[in-house]
């Protein structure tokens, strides 16, 4: 039978992107390199040898697309600024034209009624900082607290909810552990380093953006969380999930929300635990107004001990659904946000990234059909409504992604978009899910509850 349920009044519905998946633009108007665009010069680094250059060239298109996000009637967009843009070489000189493409786009965005939320940083490091040591060098958490003041300077009177970092999980292991991200590096001891220096500059770039503005500014972060499950019931696999649950989630959600590194990660991370300065730990637990959670799937894992340091891998059981790249797990989301809320009791919530892969394209008459889509989000939606009515303060959810992008090592083989992009021709398409999410927002809720 179906359900209707509602959302909130005032739940933030918005849509999410980040910088170097869509702007393109790499080289101008005084654009710096940064990590990526030298990672994906790198042979084999990313499928096809594909590049963020033009990607879905929102820094020429950003007005048509904002009109389209009014269209969908979106209340909030989450974009990233991209570092290179403001400050080429990482720390110094200001580039002014990179911070007035973003002024503009948020005048564009208020104007038109949507709720801008920049995070500071997903993953677009500028290269020359990289040059000198990356996230691993402590000097890195300096530049970007300054880094943080400068975009705090210019947007703090309009924007007001910012997130410094997006999923440093994904930076510190792809990026400087497993080397399957930039700067493609694959040393532990860099890994975990930069883990810690992620969350220490983190705690700088809060207590920078308030120092910007009287404006009482919402200022969170935002962290990609799993449930680990163990594959089997063999107190083995058990202890394997709690390692990797370890390593995946409490290794950022402790700091940050308790003030302390998790007991059993640090025994278990021994030579390749980070370094510490008396002090750090304060910094980081600073008080957030929100935490950012970006959903995507579950972790089943297995006790091997041939993995080395974490002794556990990643299973992917048969006969559970799958995408493109990850289970699909919805109820996951529900698990998540009520052991977040028993756990760690932050003051809100928004779900910062939700969304699916789905080898879509245009049908003769024009239209993307992408149903598996719609499911996924109307399933998801779904869950975190119930989350809502156990008294979860979840305050909104963006849908990854706005439109088509670059999808990291995986190119533009996978398409999250709920706006379809032609990249010959730079076309935009809504997709189906675009107009069902529209429905959605208009309606404040689901008319079709789980399916
Ligand atoms: O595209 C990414 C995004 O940059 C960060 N979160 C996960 C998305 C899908 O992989």
């Amino acid at each position: 039978m179906s359900q209707t349920v509602y959302f909130p009044d005032g739940f933030v519905w918005g849509t999410a992107t980040a910088a170097y998946q869509i702007e393109g633009a790499w080289d101008e108007n005084g654009r710096g390199l940064s990590v990526w665009d030298t990672f994906c010069r790198q042979p084999g680094k990313v499928r096809h040898g594909d590049t963020g250059d033009v990607a879905a060239d929102h820094y020429h298109r950003w007005r048509e697309d904002v009109g389209l996000m009014a269209e969908l009637g979106l209340k909030a967009y989450r974009f990233s600024v991209s570092w290179p843009r403001i400050i080429p070489a990482g720390s110094g000189s200001v580039n002014p034209a990179g911070l007035d493409f973003y002024d503009r786009l948020v005048d564009e965005l208020l104007a038109r009624g949507i709720e801008p939320f920049v995070t500071l940083f997903h993953w677009d490091l500028p290269q020359v900082l990289q040059d000198r040591g990356g996230w691993p060098n402590r000097d890195t958490v300096y530049h970007f607290a300054e880094y943080a003041r400068v975009v705090g300077q210019r947007l703090g009177d309009r924007v007001t909810c910012w997130i410094t970092h997006n999923e440093p999980f994904v930076v510190a292991i792809l990026g400087y552990f497993l080397g399957e991200h930039a700067p493609g590096l694959q040393d532990p001891v860099a890994a975990f380093q930069t883990g810690h220096h992620l969350l220490l500059s983190h705690g700088y770039a809060v207590e920078a953006l308030r120092g910007v503005t009287d404006r009482p500014l919402q200022v969170g972060i935002t962290l990609n969380l799993r449930p680990v499950h163990p594959a089997s019931d063999t107190e083995a696999d058990r202890q394997a999930a709690r390692r990797l649950d370890g390593v995946l989630n409490r290794i950022f959600l402790d700091p940050l929300l308790r003030g302390r590194y998790p007991a059993d990660v640090q025994t278990l991370l021994g030579p390749v635990f980070p370094v510490l300065e008396p002090g750090d730990l304060t910094r980081i637990a600073v008080p957030i107004d929100f935490l950012g959670i970006n959903y995507y799937s579950r972790t089943v894992a297995r006790h091997d001990p041939d993995y080395p340091l974490i002794q556990a891998v990643q299973t992917h059981p048969e006969g559970n659904e799958y995408s493109q790249m990850w289970e699909i797990y919805p109820e996951g989301i529900y698990e998540l946000l009520t052991r977040v809320r028993e756990e760690y009791d932050p003051a809100r919530i928004y779900i910062t990234e939700n969304g699916i892969p789905v080898p879509d394209g245009l049908d003769f008459d024009g239209r993307v059909r992408d149903e598996r889509r719609i499911r996924y989000l109307r399933n998801h939606l779904f869950h975190i409504h119930r989350a809502i009515e156990a008294g979860v303060p979840v305050e909104g959810y963006f849908v990854w992604s706005f439109s088509d992008n670059f999808e990291w090592a995986y190119g533009y083989d996978m398409r999250f978009g709920i706006v379809y992009v032609d990249y010959e021709t730079q076309q935009r398409t809504v997709k189906d899910s675009g107009r069902w999410y529209a429905e959605v927002i208009l309606r404040n809720g689901l008319a079709d509850g789980l399916q």
